[in-house]
């Protein structure tokens, strides 16, 4: 893999790494990037994301001293959006410094998005000079005030001694149950001064597991054991259910639940779906996991456990299950958000010892589902038929339907698949199958379109092994396309496939529908997207015809560097659509 732009600090700053090792760490001064970049490191940060700004140098300087990896993007919003991606890949947190001003409020939009998907990220901003503050020094804003609502915490450096005590705090709580964005700003003088490091601590209370791979502050917060009573009337409940249902999302990847949820599906029958970053928890090709018989499932069930999920638009608000349906929910940690209906029991607190415990309290008296659990998968099976047609559709511009297919054909069982986009990404959500967890990244609930492109550079840059799949609208392709240069110019191998229908398909043709027309729902068609990513020096192909894609996806799957399918899709092709939004 060509490095292009990656620094690579090793060879320059090794000695002086190693020499710092000997020294006593708390009496020898660093500057305060350096003390920053300590930090990082001892947080098990290797590679931070970015934009240059001169707020930042003394940063950089830090990193290149301490052997992180500075890769720099085109937009603040794709680096804080890699960062949220390596969190989202990894489950450990990722990292990204944003300039004073402007890049602090272009990376805005992806720590709201780290916020709904309760994706750990350390967001360090450049700020002006405290020394001149409010003499209007150049970008000089108060971020705290802004990025507060949009973060679990936001802080100011007040000297260059406290850098490094603010950092680990930053990490902590970005760990903590629920996960999120934690961000700090480092003014230009205290970030250039010298302090020593001093023993920092991280601020957070909280057990922590060793882990061995990473630096001093290191290691994973496990949130505090759930509640006794709580959790025997959820074993009582699922002891007598005879239709029951798992319902699980993104905390249960957050909350490393997928053993534990595997064990207690399979001893106790229970049929599951899953959504958010929970997919792949279990694999798709496993008989316990349905995903299109999901409406009758979730409203016939007698007991739905509703596992690190909200019940918000995705579940109706909580009427995607029936109205008898007894509802038990668990949890890494108690919402944020009432929930909408009224629930039988609920459990907070470590989803491993949660899920253990529930299937050791049921015990084998919960059994006997195999006539719901057949119900279903003949109901599975029957909408999974009525697909067919459209998964073999001829027409071209391709039905998106068709091209998932082709793409089907050519993932490897642990691709990493991102969805940016509308329609051609809800399509994607209903047919794409993942096997692993973390294997499916798309927005979340904040639904921001341009995450991909940075999602895509964490993931493969993070998994450089995997098949990193960037699934593109042509209307998110206009957010952060130009991140194809920076893909190039790392020579990060994602391979992108664009559905291109020349319309924003998503707005369009829900305004046909309630208003007869629509506006501000056109793009250009037939964009040569592919010529713009070979102009930014990655490949490129048009696919105009069914038989066209296979081979131009496996030509771009085998190649290096960064590359587009720009595949055309029709624009006719109305998306199925029945959630309500609001
Ligand atoms: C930042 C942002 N702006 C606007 C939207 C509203 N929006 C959601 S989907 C969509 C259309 C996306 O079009 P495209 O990427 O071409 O996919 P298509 O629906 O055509 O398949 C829009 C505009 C959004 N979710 N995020
Ligand atoms: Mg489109």
């Amino acid at each position: 893999m060509s490095k292009g732009n990656v620094t690579e600090p090793q060879s320059l700053a090794g000695s002086e790494a190693d020499a710092d090792a000997d020294a006593d760490a708390g009496a020898r001064p660093y500057h305060g990037g350096r003390l920053v970049a300590r930090r990082l490191k001892a947080n098990g940060v290797s590679r931070l994301f970015t934009l240059s700004g001169g707020h930042l140098f003394s940063i950089y300087d830090g990193c290149r001293a301490e052997g992180i990896e500075i890769v720099d993007v085109r937009h603040e919003s794709t680096a804080a959006f890699a960062a949220e991606g390596w969190a989202k890949v990894t489950r450990e947190p990722g990292a990204c410094a944003l300039t004073a001003g402007p890049g602090v409020t272009n990376g805005m939009s992806a720590m709201a998005s780290a916020q709904a998907n309760h994706s750990p990220m350390v967001v360090l901003g450049g700020r002006a000079p405290a020394g001149r503050w409010g003499q209007g020094s150049l970008q000089e804003i108060d971020h705290v005030p802004f990025v507060r609502p949009v973060t679990k915490s936001a802080r100011t450096a007040q000297s260059t001694a406290e850098i490094p005590g603010l950092v680990d705090e930053a990490f902590a709580v970005a760990q903590a149950p629920h996960g999120g964005p934690a961000f700090v700003d480092f003014p230009l003088d205290y970030v250039f001064m010298e302090a020593p490091e001093g023993e920092s601590e991280p601020a957070l209370e909280g057990e922590r597991e060793e882990d061995p791979t990473r630096g001093s502050g290191g290691g994973r917060l496990v949130a505090p054991a759930a509640d006794g009573g709580e959790l025997e009337r959820a074993a009582e409940l699922l002891r007598t259910a005879e239709r029951p249902v798992v319902m699980a999302g993104t905390d249960l990847y957050w909350g490393h639940g997928e053993t534990a949820l595997l064990q207690l599906i399979e001893e106790l029958r229970v049929p599951v779906f899953l959504n958010g970053l929970a997919r792949g928890c279990v694999a798709a090709d496993h008989e316990l996991f349905f995903s299109r018989a999901r409406s009758q499932a979730l409203q016939g069930a007698d007991v739905a456990l509703v596992i690190g999920v909200p019940m918000d638009f995705r579940l109706g608000f909580g009427a995607s299950f029936g109205a008898e349906t007894e509802i038990v929910v668990l949890d890494v940690a108690e919402p944020a958000r009432a929930h909408p209906r009224s629930v039988a029991a609920e459990v907070y607190g470590d989803l491993r010892q949660t899920l253990a415990d529930l299937r050791a309290g049921v015990g084998s008296a919960g059994k006997g589902h195999e006539s719901w659990i057949a119900q279903l998968r003949a109901a599975e099976a029957e909408k999974r038929a009525a697909e067919r047609a459209e998964l073999t559709d001829a027409r071209a511009p391709l039905h998106p339907m068709r091209l998932y297919a082709e793409l089907a054909a050519v993932l490897e069982r642990d691709a990493i698949v991102v969805g940016d986009g509308g329609d051609f990404v809800s399509y994607a959500g209903r047919v794409v199958d993942s096997f692993e967890p973390g294997c499916w990244l798309d927005p979340g609930p904040y639904g921001c379109l341009g995450a991909g492109p940075g999602y895509a550079l964490a993931a493969k840059l993070a998994r450089p092994e995997r098949q990193v799949v960037l699934l593109l609208g042509d209307g998110a392709f206009g957010f952060s396309g130009m991140e194809f240069d920076t893909l190039a110019r790392h020579g990060v191998g994602v391979c992108g496939v664009m559905g291109n229908n020349g319309i924003w398909a998503l707005e369009k043709h829900p305004m046909e529908f309630l208003y007869g027309y629509s506006v501000a729902a056109e793009l250009r068609p037939g964009t040569r997207y592919d010529q713009v990513v070979a102009a930014l020096g990655g490949r490129g192909e048009l696919v105009e015809r069914p038989e066209e894609l296979r081979p131009a996806l496996e030509r771009a799957l085998a190649g290096d560097g960064p590359a587009l399918v720009n595949v055309l899709t029709d624009p006719d092709v109305v998306y199925p659509r029945r959630s309500n939004l609001a």
